[in-house]
């Protein structure tokens, strides 16, 4: 670059660091000498640590790269979940430090199946239109702040339940803190997100949603006693902790879920709490325990749908060849999030793992009432995997919520009602666990293609590189421990597809 030289007649140039570093104009030879010989030696320095810099950076270049992964599928699909299951078994540590923040989640996952209940007593008689289309993994309840609404005809709900409601009213003051907490002021992007309004529902579905950038869970760590991070310690003393409200509520809450007249209406409304994401109501009597602490399990069930995406640094310590340190990268599914995907697809990434929730095939997406979770699901791993960019980078579908699979062909929900294959034709009478197989590995075609045959194990093993041990490393750690702390016979199945 052209240096320009100011002249001492030029004051508007006149640089106090020049004027400091430049020798005086009476300098003697002597001193001229010495002068220059300091600066000799300081250039000396310079250069010796400017070379170990250069050898430094060199050696981190040469030496093992972080192992780059990113969660991809549609909302609810499971990516956060998974990356909870992943820091769990690697880092529990961290995990658990973690704990506080996702009680409030939970609290707050609680007060919104609370809410979908209300709402539904305002309208107790009105059946959904279309059973098989009923949403019941995203919410159909109304905005949580304001007024819980007064039934529409009082007439037809027991007078218990009129008064249950009432006091359940402080809920939305709990409501609110969290809500507060959870989305501080200064991050204008995060909020609770509006969903698509579904035509049979009266009211506009919304979900807690939260920028991966936002530090939410830091907002918690003062409720936490420091030091040991494996014994959380919440400031049980804090007039504010909403727990302190659940508490109260909490036998209204357990009497109103278990009313009989309730269960007939969530019947009559084909609402299926049970299958909505960050469902509590099962667990109520602990959730409002007066020092409740959440549990791995409750962690791992807990919903908060994501924004934007997020960059997760898990140390792995054991059962994996292929490095320790792992980046992985959870962004949101929901169809308006997609677009952020494309940037992270050129970012080195190790493999894509791909979360395809097989139990979704009776639903529809909540921002697009009128898609098939299923389809939407199978089409975007098909754009996925015809992605040009991503050719050489490794895919792994997993199909997930298998469980939530069995327990829905269980409960009598037929695949072959929303999922055409010839199998069917086969008038076969399979016992529950060959039909979950079969379900399974017809779903699996969808997604692979019929004529593959789905050998996870053969296929890790004839590959022999790296890819193939992350996907190993995946299945062994990651299905186990998904299978242990869920208590299920199987959750996931781990397919890399041949490319
Ligand atoms: N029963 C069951 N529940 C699961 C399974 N995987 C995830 N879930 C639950 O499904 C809900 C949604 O999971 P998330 O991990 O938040 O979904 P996501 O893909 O991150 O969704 P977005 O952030 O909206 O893109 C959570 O409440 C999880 O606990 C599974 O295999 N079985
Ligand atoms: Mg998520």
């Amino acid at each position: 670059m052209p240096s320009r030289v100011y002249g001492p007649t030029d004051p508007d140039s006149w640089d106090p660091l020049t004027n400091a570093i430049s020798p005086p104009s009476d300098e003697s030879a002597q001193e001229r000498e010495i002068r220059i010989k300091h600066e000799l030696e300081a250039k000396q320095k310079s250069d010796a640590i400017d070379e170990d810099l250069n050898r430094q950076r060199a050696a981190e270049k040469k030496g093992p790269k972080p192992v780059r992964v990113l969660l991809l599928g549609q909302s609810e699909s499971g990516k956060s979940t998974f990356l909870k299951f992943f820091k769990l078994m690697h880092d529990p540590k961290a995990f658990s430090a973690e704990r506080a923040s996702w009680r409030a989640v939970i609290q707050l996952n609680v007060v919104r199946s609370i809410h979908v209940i209300l709402d539904a007593m305002t309208h107790p008689s009105q059946p959904r239109h279309d059973p098989r289309k009923q949403i019941t993994s995203s919410t159909s309840s109304s905005p949580l702040s304001g007024e819980i609404p007064l039934p529409e005809d009082t007439s037809d709900v027991e007078p218990e339940l009129i008064q249950i409601r009432y006091r359940l009213s402080s809920l939305l003051q709990v409501e609110d803190f969290l809500t507060r907490q959870l989305t501080p002021k200064d991050y204008s992007e995060v909020g609770t997100t509006q969903l698509a309004p579904m035509n049979h529902i009266k009211h506009v579905a919304t979900e807690l949603a939260i920028n991966s950038s936002v530090p939410w869970k830091q907002r918690f760590d003062r409720l936490v006693g420091k030091g040991d991070t494996e014994r959380m310690i919440i400031d049980w003393d804090d007039p504010n902790d909403p727990g302190k409200i659940l508490h109260a509520c909490g036998e209204d809450m357990i009497r109103l879920w278990q009313h009989p007249n309730v269960q007939q209406m969530l019947e009559k409304q084909n609402l299926r709490l049970e299958e909505m994401a960050g469902f509590f109501l099962d667990s109520l009597s602990e959730i409002t325990a007066e020092r409740y602490l959440p549990s791995d399990e409750h962690i791992l069930r807990a919903r908060l749908k994501t924004l934007g995406v997020s960059e997760h640094q898990v140390k792995v310590s054991a059962g994996s060849d292929i490095g320790s340190d792992w980046r992985i990268f959870d962004v949101g599914g929901h169809r308006s999030l997609r677009a952020a995907w494309a940037p992270f697809f050129e970012n080195n990434l190790d493999a894509i793992i791909f979360l395809a929730p097989i139990s979704a095939f009776d639903q529809v997406l909540a921002e697009a009432p009128k898609v098939n979770r299923l389809e939407d699901s199978v089409s975007l791993w098909a754009s996925i995997v015809a992605n040009k960019i991503l050719q050489r980078t490794d895919l792994i579908l997993f199909l997930n919520k298998c469980d939530l699979m069995a327990a829905k062909l269980a409960s009598g929900i037929k695949l072959k009602d929303y999922v055409y294959d010839k199998l069917f034709e086969k008038k076969v009478c399979w016992d529950i666990e060959r039909e979950f197989a079969a379900a399974q590995n017809i779903l699996l075609s969808l997604y692979l293609g019929h004529g593959y045959t789905v050998n996870t194990e053969s296929y890790c093993k004839h590959q022999g590189h790296a890819d193939a041990r992350l996907a190993e490393t995946l299945d062994s750690s990651f299905v186990n421990a998904m299978t242990r702390k869920w208590d299920l016979r199987r959750t996931c199945e781990v397919i890399s597809p041949p490319r």
